[in-house]
């Protein structure tokens, strides 16, 4: 509305073109002027310096896989979803501990379809309950925010988001995970969560490029794969990691350090996600690292107000996927997201898929509402309406995921 963007402007919020800074990019083939750039050294060379730069500057350094990780599948129906699906519900443990930290991943896969399945994963906010309103779906106990409680009238209360009889008909997997089961969205300096798992500084300080929540997020999507590889219903090598928003954010870093996830998918990902940050539009990075100081390392805030200085910028995140498919989305009314900021990171991305002899983005103009642009290995829409993971935006990643994944 007219108030809310006027409200914006005194803030400093930039939503006009015109208010965007000039730019400069850092080079996605950066070699230092000495050679230029090959397939050959951006897999050996290039891609591990972006992604040093990443853990470094913005998301922080992850542990490896726990030695003591362990699988339990505690539940499971041939009969799911009025006999669509096979239902399985697997406890994660991160330690010895069958009691101690983990996390439920919940998974339906297609009851007729061959197996082994590809399958979309992804992070869900509120609790594996509120994905749909199957009534032997475990109720999260982890912490939940602004007080909500997992309980029967719980269930299902997002299913809006996950159209998950759809994508059975469709032939793929659905997996998700609550997000708050790995780390509890909140800022308690990292005392929750995983994070004390694997931290233990001496002195009790945290390094500056020490893994915050996105990172650990990202780390529980990578042992959700651990488990898809000891499951023969499921097809390891075709599994599309899938995030909105924050989880967006998510997604596309799990995709970045983990090269088994074989397609990744940002919808609405804005600030620290897909949006570029040196346009500065929309959230922008003092903002985002001030209300959510515990998303992204300490390092990541001397760059707030200061986004010019960053020796990356977010079109190289995504280049980090190549050659796999990527898949960036954006929604014309989530300005906050900078749906425009979005497209060109994809475009400026686009170059590492051609260097491999792909078709990248294939466009140099943001195409016209829902109007996707799919026939390279990068794809991207632009819907209409508001921040949100919508039955629109899935039916496109599906039929994505046909042309890559089949
Ligand atoms: C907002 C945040 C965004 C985005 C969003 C979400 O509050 O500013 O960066 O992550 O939350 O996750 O829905």
């Amino acid at each position: 509305t007219l108030v809310q963007k006027l409200l914006a402007r005194k803030d400093g919020v930039i939503y006009r073109e015109s208010d965007v800074p000039d730019y400069e990019l850092p080079e996605l083939f950066d070699t230092r002027g000495k050679e230029k750039m090959t397939a050959q050294i951006w897999k050996t060379k290039r891609r591990g310096e972006i992604l040093e730069l990443f853990e470094t500057h913005v998301f922080g350094k992850s542990p490896k896989r726990p030695h003591a990780l362990k699988f339990n599948v505690f539940e499971k129906s041939s009969t799911a979803l009025n006999s669509t699906a096979l239902r399985k519900q697997v406890r994660v443990s991160f330690t010895q501990n069958d009691d101690g930290p983990g996390m439920d991943v919940l998974i339906y896969l297609p009851a007729k379809a061959e197996k082994p399945v590809p399958l979309f994963l992804l992070l869900n906010f509120r609790g594996n309950h509120t994905v749909c309103d199957d009534p032997a779906v475990r109720l999260t106990e982890s912490w939940i925010p602004n007080g909500e409680e997992a309980n029967e009238a719980s269930r299902g209360k997002r299913s809006q988001r996950y159209p998950v009889e759809s994508i059975i008909a469709r032939g793929y997997g659905f997996a998700t995970i609550y997000c708050g089961d790995i780390d509890p969205d909140y800022h308690d300096g990292f005392k929750n969560g995983v994070h004390p798992l694997f931290d233990n500084p001496a002195d009790g300080k945290r390094d500056p490029d020490s893994w915050g929540t996105i990172a650990a997020w990202a780390w529980g999507l990578s042992r959700a794969m651990d488990y898809f590889e000891t499951d023969s219903d499921i097809d390891h090598t075709k599994i599309a990691v899938l995030g909105h928003s924050r989880l967006g954010k998510t997604s596309l870093w799990a995709g970045a350090t983990d090269e088994r996830f074989a397609m990744v998918i940002s919808n609405n990902s804005g600030c620290g996600g897909a949006a570029l940050s040196r346009r500065c539009y929309g959230e922008a990075l003092k903002r985002i690292n001030t209300r959510f100081p515990h998303w992204f390392c300490e390092n990541f805030q001397q760059y707030n107000g200061n986004e010019s200085s960053l020796p990356v910028d977010q079109h190289m995140l995504i280049a980090l996927i190549a050659p796999r498919p990527a898949y960036i989305a954006s929604a014309d009314q989530d300005l906050w997201a900078d749906p425009r900021g979005e497209f060109l990171s994809a475009k400026y991305a686009s170059p590492a898929w051609e260097l491999m002899g792909l078709k990248g983005l294939g466009a140099e103009q943001m195409p016209p509402l829902n109007t996707p642009i799919q026939n390279g290995h990068l794809g991207y829409h632009i819907r209409d309406g508001k921040h949100d993971l919508t039955e629109y935006d899935w039916q496109r990643y599906m039929d994505f995921a046909d042309k890559h994944l089949r």
